[in-house]
């Protein structure tokens, strides 16, 4: 039987204190993580420097003792690695050459991942080797959706509309796209897993904005096959599923994907996901990022709001989304000292 709380936590179990780890808990609020980003070179660099990563992945660990670590890397590495070219832009965030259309297709190299992302591996193995034993090792992509949305947007974007246009106006075309992905995805975690990765999380961050039919398309199918093959592989290797913003289409995410847990955003009410999602499987979340960045009493009425509701059940504490560069650290050791009751 393991002793990891992350782990017993998706197997179902609960437990006094809930297991905790934070959403991009590696990062600019952290001044070790300054200190390493700016030896580092460009971040796709640092994203595939084994030794840097490895200490990026740890620094949270270190100074909080949180219950899981997660790899440091991001979701865009695996456009990078189907070969479409990638840099981040200091106050504009990431930059690809846009994927538009079916003939742009012929650009991506999906044979070539392995040798481009490779060093991602290497990291999950060196993070899994200095862990302490109580701590699960996360590993983690984009799900296609959100992946897509970057590939054909040339980077963020506010409403999609090149990429929710493809979809409607090709689908066929669409669907080639997502089948690439969904291959070059299913090599990127399979690879993680080898390398020694304990739960593999799915991000889809923009899952929120899709019509019913285009969610099935973009979200539950692509999904279901992506769980589906690293549960071939790895039939007992704790899947995370995150359909963020994604509303009452969670109900149908969590009967059709397969996914073990789900990662509940912060506009979910907490007492819906408990009723009609930790019946069924464990939940984590979803504490408001602001929440944390505000601290004080108002970080401590939401923190209770939420533990008073799910820690009954099988429930992971974290945030509803990513922890903001600005958040004083005193509140995320506020967040810990609450959660843990010291
Ligand atoms: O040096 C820096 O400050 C760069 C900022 C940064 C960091 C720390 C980016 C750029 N990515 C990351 C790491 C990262 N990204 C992790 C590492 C592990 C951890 O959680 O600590 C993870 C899991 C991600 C995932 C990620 N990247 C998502 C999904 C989760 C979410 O927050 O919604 C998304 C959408 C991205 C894209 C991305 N990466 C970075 C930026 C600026 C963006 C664009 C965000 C946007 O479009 O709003």
């Amino acid at each position: 039987m393991t002793e990891k709380p992350i782990l017993k936590a998706l197997a179902g179990q609960v437990s006094d204190i809930p297991p905790i780890w934070l959403m991009r808990q590696a990062g600019r609020y952290l001044p070790e993580y300054r200190e390493v980003r700016k030896q580092a070179g460009s971040f796709v660099d640092l994203c595939l420097n084994p030794e840097m990563a490895a200490e990026v992945t740890l620094q949270p660990i270190r100074r909080f003792g949180m219950d899981g670590a997660i790899l440091f890397s991001d979701i865009l590495i695996v456009p990078y690695g189907l070969g479409q070219p990638l840099k981040f832009v200091e106050g504009r965030g990431p930059v690809l050459d846009p994927v538009k259309d079916r003939q742009a297709l012929s650009r991506l190299d999906l044979a070539g991942l392995t040798k481009r992302v490779g060093n991602v591996y290497e990291t999950v193995s060196r993070v899994r080797e200095a862990l302490p034993a109580e701590t699960t090792l996360i590993g983690f992509s984009g799900s296609p959706w959100t992946v897509i949305t970057y590939m054909v947007e040339g980077g963020s974007s506010k409403d999609y509309a090149a990429t929710k246009q493809w979809a409607y106006s090709d689908p066929e075309g669409f669907q080639a796209l997502i089948d690439i992905v969904v291959e070059g995805t299913i090599t990127y975690l399979l690879g993680q897993a080898k390398a020694g990765a304990e739960v593999l999380k799915l991000f889809d961050s923009w899952a929120g904005v899709l019509s019913p039919r285009l969610f099935r398309m973009a979200v539950l199918e692509p999904t279901k096959r992506i769980v589906s093959a690293v549960k071939s592989a790895y039939p007992d290797l704790p899947v995370i599923g995150f359909p963020r913003a994604a509303g009452a289409n969670y109900l149908d995410y969590i009967a059709e994907t397969g996914v073990d847990a789900v990662a509940v955003d912060t506009a979910m009410p907490i007492r819906w996901a408990v009723e009609n999602i930790q019946s069924k499987m464990p939940i984590q979340g979803n504490l408001d990022p602001i929440a944390l960045l505000a601290g004080g009493a108002g970080l401590e009425q939401e923190v209770k709001s939420i533990l008073d509701v799910a820690a009954a059940g099988p429930f992971i504490f974290n945030l509803g989304h990513g922890i903001l560069p600005t958040t004083p650290i005193e509140h995320v050791e506020q967040l810990l000292r609450h959660v843990r009751g010291k």
